[in-house]
């Protein structure tokens, strides 16, 4: 709770405010429109609509409920008559779990929207859909998107899980969070006149600082985000919402606060994580992931910290394919490790699909920070004053000159407020301005449909190279009166495995299966070179063979097998379905 003591009267002295965001009402309807970002209430209505509108295709499903009681929503799309969800390779996409970033709830929204209205118009995308099965969770964060929109809020706050947490250790939860001091629904940031300050006005435009040169007197003091000292502890804006971070909280290398903030008390403390964690847990068929974050324009994969180690070099063959492919749908984005190129992370989410699933998966740092440079106006160098520091972070030569100009004439202005004046009860007279909550991590809603149609590109490209197994008997030669040879292929058309080398490596599941039964095997193995006639027989259960299929590879078996009529060859794989084939032994 944040406590607004002496606030109503500050507001009420305002000589006007700008209206809060509204968002739009309209009814949802399929196909749906990607010119604005979906609120909570809409994102639900989306999913129904699609149910409805595509009832044989998809179901949902409530995930669980979020720390303040929301449902979490899934959408499975599986065309029912090529078979059931799990024998299919699975593909999960979820977004905006960290609460601010919302456009992966958008991504997700259009890649169903996408994959259900081609499905029978489009070749590839009915082909894609009756071997696989999608699994979208548009918004895990569900109370972070609702609060994102409907409390002041900046581009960077409301990130985390409704849990409260006495974040600077005095007794009080939660007690002294930003305040939208002149009620504009955006938490911006708070300056004073200061001849010592560390900043003067930018002399090519009022509404931006610029540092001061040593020597140089300087005129402004950047307070930080709007506030007051609510607890009276003399410090602002120390304890606001939470802070627990939706992903530093899996159990797949989750680290205390000490060594990784926002962590939370113990793993999965966020009811709602919990439950989707058992929830996809279930879909043994995931082999692969995309997670949706903003921003910056990053394609990342795992690991997530260097001494987990780097993946098996047939895993990094394939992230390299995929991830590389993606960089080209995808312009301004970069394919990147995360702990090596961006930052190390303890308990995220892309870890725990990867390292405890064993799927293969990726996020999608949306947004490249200069995809609203306004080419030419500036040739300065980032200037982070009164930004979020994101952009600062993240945005790769964009200054905000550039950033205020798209403003200026992309968006008629409305992304950045310029300063007015505000009588601050600890600070006095002080100025309040910068970057709403719309912008700096959000494209112009202009932007939305080409950001969300790429990303979802991306999603089906790695999405069609989830494995496509075929089994063959290639030979069934007789030996002897009633001795046959038997000799299968299982072949993947497909660039990634039917299961990865981690996930062999560490013995995370049971390998694929094939079984040969309807006859007595004596000898059964895995053919290392067919001419030569090595075979590796294994010594027990002959007839059950573990194995798996490299990516665009393939894997032969023989088997010596007892007997004459009909026998069974059968193939079981977590990722890669299930295939039976019958044969003659004559
Ligand atoms: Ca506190
Ligand atoms: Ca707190
Ligand atoms: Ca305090
Ligand atoms: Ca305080
Ligand atoms: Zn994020």
């Amino acid at each position: 709770m944040k406590k607004l003591i002496g606030l109503a009267v500050v507001i009420a002295l305002l000589a006007f405010s700008l209206p809060a965001q509204k968002p739009d009402v309209s009814p949802i309807s399929v196909p749906l429109r990607f010119d604005h970002y979906y609120p909570l209430d809409q994102v639900y209505a989306a999913l129904t609509a699609l149910n409805k509108a595509y009832p044989a295709m998809t179901t949902i499903e409530e995930v669980g409920k979020s720390d303040e009681g929301r449902p979490i929503m899934a959408m499975t799309v599986n065309n029912p008559k090529t078979g059931a969800a799990l024998n299919k390779p699975g593909v999960y996409v979820d977004g905006n779990i960290h609460g601010n970033e919302i456009q992966g709830g958008e991504i997700s929204l259009y890649l169903l929207d996408y994959l259900l209205g081609e499905y029978g118009k489009n070749e590839e995308v009915t082909a894609l859909i009756d071997r696989t099965c999608f699994y979208v969770v548009p918004v895990v964060n569900v109370d972070g998107r609702f609060h994102f929109f409907s409390d002041p809020n900046n581009p960077g706050s409301n990130r985390g899980l409704r849990i409260p947490t006495d974040d600077d250790h005095d007794g009080l939860i939660d007690e002294d969070g930003p305040d939208d001091l002149d009620g504009d629904g955006n938490i911006c940031m708070m300056r004073k006149k200061d001849p010592f300050g560390a900043y003067k006005t930018d002399p090519d435009d009022p509404r931006l600082m610029v540092p001061v040169k040593p020597g140089e007197k300087g005129e402004w003091t950047i307070l930080g985000e709007e506030g007051i000292d609510n607890d009276g502890d003399g410090k602002i804006n120390e304890d606001g919402e939470g802070y627990v971070d939706p992903n530093r909280q899996w159990g797949f290398d989750w680290a205390p606060p000490y060594v990784q903030s926002g962590s939370g008390e113990y793993p999965f403390r966020g009811v709602g994580l919990k439950a989707l964690a058992e929830w996809t847990f279930k879909k043994t068929n995931i082999t692969l992931g995309w997670t949706f974050h903003n921003n910056g324009g990053m394609i990342l994969r795992g690991p997530s910290r260097k001494n987990i180690g780097e993946f098996p070099a047939p895993d990094v063959a394939v992230y390299d394919y995929l991830g590389k492919q993606a960089e080209r749908i995808l312009p301004g984005y970069k394919y990147m490790i995360s702990w090596k190129d961006l930052y190390t992370t303890y308990g995220d989410s892309l870890e725990w699909l990867t390292q405890t699933m064993g799927a293969m998966g990726y996020v999608s740092e949306v947004f490249p920070s200069d995809s609203e440079k306004f080419k030419g106006a500036s040739d300065k160098p980032d200037a982070p004053a009164g930004d979020t520091g994101m952009a600062a972070m993240m945005g790769g030569g964009i200054s905000e000159m550039d950033r205020l100009k798209f403003s200026d004439s992309l968006a008629m202005g409305e992304l950045y407020k310029p300063w007015k004046p505000f009588k601050h009860p600890q600070y006095g007279d002080i100025e309040i301005g910068g970057w709403v909550k719309m912008s700096s991590r959000l494209s112009a809603p202009f932007m939305i449909k080409d950001l969300v149609h790429r990303n979802a590109m991306a999603v089906l490209f790695t999405a069609k190279n989830v494995p496509a197994v075929s089994l063959e008997v290639t030979e069934v030669k007789q030996v002897s009166k009633n001795l046959y040879r038997v000799r299968t292929r299982l072949a993947n058309s497909k660039a990634i495995p039917s299961m990865t080398a981690l996930a062999q490596k560490n013995n995370i599941y049971p390998k694929d299966m094939l079984k040969v039964s309807g006859a007595k095997v004596l000898a059964g193995g895995i053919i290392g070179d067919p001419y030569l006639e090595q075979v590796a027989y294994k010594k027990y259960k002959p007839e059950l063979q573990f194995t798996s299929v490299p990516g665009f590879g393939k894997v032969e078996h023989q088997f010596l097998v007892e007997g004459s009529g009909p026998i069974t060859v059968s193939y079981e794989s977590r990722h890669a379905g299930k295939i039976t084939k019958t044969v003659e032994l004559k």
